[in-house]
């Protein structure tokens, strides 16, 4: 205990970030901890996590930041630029507001995992864009439960924080999400991909193909059915699981079972069951053309056979694709509207990005540059 308070004197010495600042503006006081997480693009590997299949993402520069101090107060106060206003609530009451309801489930999910959490002073200062398959929810989850680590003196890794994540996700945000988004933001490098089996959690970092960068634009149209149309995707793959007689699609071999299904089921499993051999073919590629094609076919499985992408998202993932300097592109995340990724020749970025945008833009929609992010 001395130790801890030490140790949360020493930071409180410690010079103050703009985070840190925005607590003292709304709280009046210094934090006594302070967390980041970053969010993620999934670069290939998309709907498999929740089957015990391979993805394949690489944590993106915007981060989520997280300050947090003891209130002495008999209940937390939540403060974010997304919520408007301090909120303010307790272990016993839900709180209403969505945004909220993230926080809320880190704190309930410490708790049950043997930590004492005294009422608290929050504030949550986020970069990463809101909405767009970013994985915005996986940086908050894992900034806070950090902060929580720090804070609470809490022995916990980081594959435990992201498994805690997920819950929060799965228990208090309704969706039945699999550990994709939190292993990336608590893992994951910007400068490599991670090569995670969802199954074990076995991993290994890969560079991206010389000379490639990663592109991240916004269709511009904000995912709908994300909730309800992903957590029915995943009753569908449960089904053809079902049918087919195994614990989760990983464990189908071949692709002939699979084209004896019914037609839903089929091409639901078949995407997974591709998507997952499309993986573990890219961190083998040596050229990044060849990786560019695995994420254009990839976005063909998602379209025809999983049903994931909208008119837009199909419109900028063709201009992306028809454009010199890009080697391949895709939607990213679970779909539904949200943003694309291609993998360009790192010198054409920026062109390419100017010049699709300007397509898109021509064609009567609104998209924007995520990632590299604008200075
Ligand atoms: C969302 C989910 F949160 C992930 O678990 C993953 O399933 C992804 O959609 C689709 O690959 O981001």
């Amino acid at each position: 205990h001395v130790a801890l308070e030490a140790e949360l004197q020493a930071r409180a010495e410690q010079p103050r970030t703009p985070c840190s600042r925005e607590f003292e503006v709304v709280f009046h006081g210094w934090p006594q901890a302070e967390a980041q997480a970053p969010g993620r693009v999934n670069l290939l590997g998309e709907h498999t996590d929740y089957n015990d299949g391979f993805v394949l993402p690489v944590a993106i520069p915007q981060q989520t930041r997280v300050a947090m101090r003891r209130s002495g107060r008999s209940h937390f106060r939540l403060h974010a630029a997304e919520l408007g206003s301090t909120v303010e609530f307790t272990l016993e009451e839900r709180p209403s507001e969505h945004f909220a309801s993230y926080v809320y489930g880190c704190l309930r999910l410490a708790r049950e995992e043997g930590a004492e959490v005294p009422p608290l002073d929050i504030h949550v200062a986020s970069e990463v864009p809101m909405g767009v398959g970013l994985s915005s929810s996986a940086a908050l989850e894992v900034a806070t439960l950090r902060c929580l680590r720090e804070l609470l003196g809490m022995k916990i890794d980081d594959v435990r924080i992201a498994q805690l994540g997920q819950q929060a996700e799965i228990q208090y945000a309704g969706v039945r999400c699999g550990i994709l988004d939190q292993m990336a933001s608590s893992l994951a490098a910007t400068d490599r991909a991670l090569l995670l089996d969802t199954r074990s959690l076995e991993r290994r970092t890969v560079p991206l193909p010389q000379g490639s960068s990663v592109l991240v634009l916004d269709s511009g149209v904000a995912r709908t059915l994300a909730t309800s149309g992903y957590n029915q995707r995943r009753a569908e793959c449960e089904e053809a699981a079902r049918l087919l007689g195994v614990r989760s699609l990983r464990e189908v071999e071949h692709l002939e079972p699979i084209e004896a299904l019914p037609d839903v089921p089929r091409r639901r499993a078949r995407h997974v069951f591709t998507e997952n051999a499309r993986v573990l073919r890219a961190v083998a590629c040596k050229d990044a053309r060849d990786f560019g094609e695995l994420m254009n076919a990839s976005h063909a499985s998602l379209r025809d056979d999983y049903e994931v992408s909208t008119p837009e998202l199909d419109l900028l993932v063709d201009l992306l694709q028809k454009q010199a300097g890009v080697y391949g592109a895709r939607l990213t995340g679970a779909g539904f509207g949200g943003a694309c990724v291609a993998l360009c020749d790192e010198q054409a970025v920026p062109q390419v990005a100017q010049e699709v945008l300007a397509q898109y833009r021509h064609k009567g929609h609104s998209g924007r540059l995520l990632v590299p992010a604008a200075p």
